[in-house]
């Protein structure tokens, strides 16, 4: 007898409401849960493919280990912690903590909350500091660039409460960043009710046909676009005074940097029409009640901090921050309570903490510590070489530069996947823990809070809140290990002490002690994880449907009577960048010549996330085809459906081309995530193509966090003789 209960889908970071449909331990279907709030019944096709996810023939069964001739067998779950702990043993004893690190990507992380917290607690006990993310090779300039400027402690205007949005290089209909409840909804409503979108992108993306304005420009022009918004903000005469002047330091110094910015240059040199750009300034100077953010595009553009960083002073020019008497947005549920004030936070440091690496003189920023150094922190010998690493991520089709990933990797002397299939990345571990699915796992919707700590764009601007239980068993037969388990298994064989606690925004010194000698559950290390949350997990657990708590809404204060904060307006290193930016010749920088013609930029797809695989046959497509502006593939002599070599400077993939007239002509868009393969076995149409064989880690890199090029990447693009 087949019944429906509800969970929450954690392939992204949306984390929606769903009904899940259930025979014994059999999942039937998975639909949008229309009683939940906020999100209105929606769901996305990744979401619905939970069913054939969780029954999926090719789900790895049990863990396996590495054999000296390559293969691998099966290892029970038990002989695997004795082996990998017997192992970690070694490393110490021989070479100290340092070279034993950790890796944690972004899917993994969303779905196996529990997982990040014991890997951290257990890095911290063994006396290692090497617990790398994926942040720096996305978004980190979002967080130099606050720790920059200043936060307002206020915090951001309410969604419904916006009369602007303006979004450079992000696509909320379809990556759920900025928007994460049903976000096509939500622009349609807002815009309905009067809200203005601007977007910059050079495709017209699902979310900038419904712009106002869409600057549609040439890739790696974002510090030009707003450089030259805030020039004519200034020069309209549009700026909030009021709020400028009580809140912030260095407008004349700004106003200065960008005075060469004319909407001339900018339009020459960005490729878009000085009327669109006018008009973009003209709305965010009358609008009241704007939020601008920005995704990917510009951060793998290059130069995302600087982007990063003259979006937050446009914001502030307009004073687009909420103010005293206001609900404040992203309260939190889950974790301690935050209080909101309507001051500024003055700037913090943003770079040069800890250790420094050996590769690129790198030190950890707030963003986390370089992933960048990582491969070549592997492949390096002498002091501080890592020589062991825990990792739940697609590395290998997610890391610039493929070929040094695989390099690095298969040097480690144990490296240790979490997996749910035998994926690109676990085909080169010396042991693959098989990984209990998303629906076999209790699930809080903590985790989303914790990211609004490091990005605009996740969680909710009400006090949503979710728990559900696991709710079927693994398949008979199947060893599986939650994530978490490993690190608390080797903990108990070495005598150590377990903490647990939320990963931001809680008291450290406030972290559960875990027992160590019985083996908590993962509704107990959740238990722990809340420790002092706003709202008491108990009380969470009383709404299946997930809730809206109104006892954990706040409001933001009056700023206090002696603050003298301001919010930077020109940082000296940030207003240096600019100067290079606008002494630089454009053609060079951008790299473009008979050779390379095109750029290459990335993109999300609707039917995939990141690099978590969907089973056979549930997607029209299982590739990852290079769009492309109808105009260039005549050009080319290329038809949509052929075969085709895409080159830079640093690699080269065969890839399926396909059309596009959304794209700006001279702009070739591809999703990252796909395909591994070589050789003659290899096929385009079935694995798709690693977009990080273009890239190198040397190209362009960020002198603070190391992120290299990884997008506005000059190419060449030929028809391949079939
Ligand atoms: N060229 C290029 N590279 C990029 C990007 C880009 O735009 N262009 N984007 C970057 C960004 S923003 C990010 S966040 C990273 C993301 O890349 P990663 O941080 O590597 O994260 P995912 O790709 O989500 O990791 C999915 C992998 O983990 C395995 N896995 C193991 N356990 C689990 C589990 O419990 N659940 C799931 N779902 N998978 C599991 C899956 O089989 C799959 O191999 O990639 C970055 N790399
Ligand atoms: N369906 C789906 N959703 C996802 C993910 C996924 O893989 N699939 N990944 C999740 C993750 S890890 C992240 S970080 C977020 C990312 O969220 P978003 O940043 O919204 O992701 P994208 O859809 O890649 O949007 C990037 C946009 O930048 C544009 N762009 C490229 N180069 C440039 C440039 O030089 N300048 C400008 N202005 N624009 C440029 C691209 O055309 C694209 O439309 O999405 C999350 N959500
Ligand atoms: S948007 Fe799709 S993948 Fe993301 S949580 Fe919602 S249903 Fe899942
Ligand atoms: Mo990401």
């Amino acid at each position: 007898m087949s019944y429906v209960t509800t969970s929450t889908c954690r392939t992204c970071g949306a984390f929606c409401p769903i009904d899940v449909t259930i025979d014994g331990d059999h999942i039937e279907k998975v639909e949008g849960n229309p009683r939940a709030p906020l999100y209105e019944g929606f769901i996305c096709p990744k979401g619905r493919a939970l069913a054939a996810d969780q029954n999926n023939p090719k789900r790895l069964m049990q863990s396996l280990k590495r054999m000296p001739d390559g293969y691998y067998e099966p290892i029970s779950s038990e002989q695997l912690v004795e082996e990998i702990t017997a192992k970690v043993k070694v490393l110490l004893d021989n070479y100290g903590p340092s070279t034993i690190a950790g890796y944690n990507g972004s899917g993994p992380l969303t779905e196996q909350q529990a997982g990040v917290t014991m890997m951290s607690s257990f890095l911290r006990a063994i006396g290692s500091d090497l617990h790398f993310g994926a942040n720096t090779i996305d978004q980190p300039g979002i967080n130099i660039a606050d720790a920059l400027h200043g936060r307002w402690d206020g915090g951001a205007i309410r969604p419904e409460n916006l009369d602007l949005f303006l979004i450079v290089g992000g696509n909320p209909i379809i990556s759920k960043q900025y928007f994460p409840q049903n976000p096509g909804q939500q622009l349609k409503r807002n815009i309905k009710n009067g809200m203005k979108l601007i977007v910059i992108d050079p495709r017209r993306t699902e979310t900038a046909k419904r712009a106002q304005v869409h600057l549609q420009c040439i890739p790696g022009e974002d510090p030009t676009i707003v450089a030259g918004l805030i020039h004519l903000v200034i020069a309209n005469g549009t700026l909030d005074r009021k709020f400028v002047d009580l809140n912030t330091q260095g407008v004349a110094e700004l106003a200065e940097a960008v005075s060469k910015f004319t909407p001339e240059y900018v339009c020459q040199r960005a490729g878009i029409a000085e009327k669109d750009l006018r008009e973009a300034a003209r709305l965010i100077g009358e609008s009241k009640r704007g939020h601008l953010g920005s995704g990917v595009g510009p951060s793998m553009a290059t130069r995302g901090s600087l982007t990063s960083y003259l979006i937050l002073c446009l914001q502030t020019l307009r004073g687009f921050w909420a103010r005293a008497g206001e609900e404040a947005i992203q309260p939190k549920v889950l974790l301690p309570r935050r209080k909101f004030k309507a001051q500024p936070n003055a700037p913090t440091p943003a770079w040069g903490f800890g250790k420094k690496f050996r590769v690129r003189g790198l030190q950890a920023t707030v963003a986390g510590l370089p992933c960048s150094a990582l491969p070549e922190e592997i492949l390096m010998p002498g002091e501080g070489q890592i020589r062991a690493l825990f990792m739940h991520a697609g590395a290998l089709v997610t890391w610039p530069q493929e070929e040094l990933a695989r390099k690095a990797l298969e040097s480690l002397e144990l490296l240790v996947i979490h997996d749910v299939d035998f994926s690109p990345t676990a085909s080169v571990a010396s042991y693959v823990i098989a990984t209990k699915k998303q629906l076999e796992i209790p699930v809080i919707t903590q985790l989303m809070e914790v990211a609004t700590y490091m990005h605009p764009g996740y969680g909710w601007s009400d006090p949503y809140a979710a728990y559900q239980p696991a709710l079927v068993q693994p398949p008979a037969g199947s060893d599986l290990l939650e994530s978490w388990q490993i690190y608390y298994r080797m903990a108990q064989k070495l005598g150590l002490q377990l903490h647990c606690s939320p990963l931001l925004g809680a008291d450290p010194n406030r972290a559960v002690a875990l027992d160590m000698t019985r083996e908590p559950t993962t509704d107990e290390i959740y238990e722990a994880m809340c420790r002092d949350s706003a709202i008491p997990l108990a009380e969470i657990k009383k709404y299946p449907d997930g809730n809206v708590f109104d006892a954990a809404r706040e409001t933001i204060a009056a700023r206090d009577a002696d603050c003298s904060a301001r919010l930077e307006l020109a940082n000296r290193d940030m207003l240096a960048e600019l100067a290079v930016v606008r002494a630089e010749s454009a053609a060079d920088r951008r790299g473009i010549n008979s050779e390379f013609p095109y750029q290459y930029v990335p993109r999300r797809l609707a039917n995939m996330n990141n690099s978590t695989r969907l089973p056979d046959g549930v997607m029209k497509t299982r590739y990852n085809p290079a769009y492309m502006h109808s105009s260039d593939l005549a050009h080319l002599g290329i038809s949509p459906g052929e075969v085709i070599e895409i080159r830079s400077r640093h690699g080269s993939i065969i890839s399926i081309a396909d059309v596009d007239d959304n794209m700006r002509p001279g702009v070739l868009s591809m999703c990252h995530g796909y395909g591994n393969g070589t050789g003659k076995d290899y096929d385009p149409r079935r694995d798709g193509a690693n977009v990080n064989r273009l890239l190198n880690w040397d190209d362009d890199y960020d002198p603070y966090h190391g992120m290299p090029r990884m997008g506005a990447l000059p190419i060449a693009v030929t028809r391949v003789a079939t």
